[in-house]
């Protein structure tokens, strides 16, 4: 049975969570926490991150790349398009969701408001939470901060 290696409270560990599911591969969730990881950790991800995967003797890092190996190796039911152009489209929505969008939403959503309520409550990270959350920008307008939306 494959090995996912990380914690969900990792979006991208998720994301390959997600692909499993849909693919209906069962698989086993080793609770690696990407803080000093065991020197071991890093013959199967060099950089130290979540998630890494094993299938067998084979090992891999980066959840794009687990999610490409698995779109290969288990088809069905496809969850990228087939079409050429389609297709990397496709990968352009991921890689975006990956870097601007993760980077924008791991500091202004999910550490401001997940973390340092429970972990940090008398952070300042939790005071300017609830300062953020009172002085959101309306719907439609876009902060100095906001990634820009990938173009079509
Ligand atoms: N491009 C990587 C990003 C993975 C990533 O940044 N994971 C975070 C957890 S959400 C991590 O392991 N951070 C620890 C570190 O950067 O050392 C992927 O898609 O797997």
């Amino acid at each position: 049975m494959p090995t996912v290696y990380g914690i969900s409270a990792s979006p991208f560990v998720r994301k390959v969570r997600v692909v499993l599911a849909e693919k209906r591969v069962a698989y086993e969730l080793e609770p690696i926490v990407p803080l000093n990881v065991p020197p071991e950790y890093r013959r199967i991800s060099p950089l130290g991150k979540v998630p890494a995967f094993r299938d067998g003797e084979r090992t891999l890092a980066d959840s794009s790349v687990i999610c490409a190996y698995l779109e290969r190796t288990h088809p069905e039911p496809p969850l990228y398009p087939s079409d050429p152009y389609a297709h990397a489209r496709a990968l352009w929505f991921e890689e975006y969701g990956d870097t601007a969008l993760a980077e924008t939403l791991t500091g202004a959503i999910f550490v401001q408001r997940i973390v340092a309520p429970r972990f940090l409550p008398s952070s300042t990270t939790s005071r300017a939470s609830s300062e953020a959350a009172t002085s959101s920008p309306a719907r439609g307008s876009r902060s100095a901060t906001s990634p820009s939306p990938p173009t079509s």
